[in-house]
């Protein structure tokens, strides 16, 4: 292994410089606002502050599912949220989330707004509010939160672990690669051994840990995340494949991807939604490009 540089911490941690790496310019060791602004709202019950990222789309992918399953509670507006410009810092958004993270949710539908943050408890709140998505029998709901949650324990190493490391931070570190390579692949086989005797990742049914899980780890297989398709051999989890591209084949996916994108082809990047025609109407292709 190459020799790393000698880096001694000295007694006490201070912020004195950028860290370097993309993302560098959104990181400080400290919350709370930097700006006053307020969110916007618009006229559905259900108010969605975003972006297309695996997170951000988990929750998308739900409100698209409840919609075609018939729960017109379920309309949203989704707006975008730009964590590289500092949108999640605003004052608005850090009333209505305290960690200034995407997704967040505000339901105005009752007499008072209830705001929710972290992707699973907004998708454990949506499952309960309209009452799909999540089994109720207590062996089946207890399968789907354990592997809910598991997505929420684990993706960190993929993201914050591997993912950082290997695309963005500014050198190369064996040592960091190596760590999460391998926590990554050991992932991968969890729900490729699960997904052999599983056709959803609870069970028989699709549910929220299917949808939390597949932004991340499908992407992964899929090569989206990070480009270390190749590097991680993806190849070898073939029941992960067989399974993100059968949820792929879902509508509702397919649409709940393309909120609050800003990457990608102009047809597949829908930056806010706020009515289901949007889909025909307000992608990237059909807007006139800004003067
Ligand atoms: N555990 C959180 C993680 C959310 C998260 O990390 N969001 C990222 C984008 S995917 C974010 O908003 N980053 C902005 C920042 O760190 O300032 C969840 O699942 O909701």
């Amino acid at each position: 292994m190459a020799e790393s540089s000698e880096y001694v911490p000295p007694q006490v941690w201070t912020w004195n410089k950028p860290s370097g790496g993309q993302f560098a310019n959104i990181n400080r060791p400290i919350a709370g606002p930097t700006h006053d602004k307020e969110l916007p709202v618009g006229r559905h019950p259900l108010q969605l502050y975003s972006l297309g990222t695996p997170n951000g789309v988990k929750v998308t992918v739900m409100l698209e599912e409840l919609l075609a399953l018939g729960h017109s509670g379920a309309e949203y507006d989704a707006w975008l949220i730009r964590i590289g410009n500092g949108d999640q810092f605003g004052s608005g958004f850090v009333a209505a989330n305290p960690n200034s993270k995407i997704p967040t949710l505000v339901d105005r539908s009752g007499p008072k707004p209830i705001r929710v943050f972290e992707s699973a408890a907004i998708l454990m709140y949506l499952a309960e509010k309209f009452g799909a998505f999540l089994p109720t029998e207590p062996a089946a709901r207890a399968e789907c939160l354990s592997w809910l949650f598991w997505q929420m324990g684990s993706a960190p190493y993929l993201g914050g672990g591997f993912g950082h490391f290997y695309a963005y931070a500014p050198t190369k570190i064996e040592y960091a690669i190596d760590r999460f390579a391998m926590e990554v692949k050991r992932q991968l086989d969890v729900l490729d051994r699960r997904l052999a005797e599983s056709q959803y990742i609870a069970g028989s049914d699709y549910t929220i840990a299917d949808m939390a899980i597949l932004p991340w780890y499908g992407g992964l297989v899929k090569g989206w995340n990070y480009g270390a398709a190749e590097f991680l051999s993806v190849h070898e989890y073939k029941h992960v494949l067989r399974w993100a591209d059968a949820l792929l084949e879902r509508p509702a996916v397919r649409r709940g991807r393309m909120v609050n994108r800003v990457s990608g082809k102009p047809e597949s990047q829908l930056h806010e939604r706020h009515d289901a025609s949007d889909f025909d109407t307000k992608t990237q292709d059909k807007l006139a490009p800004a003067t």
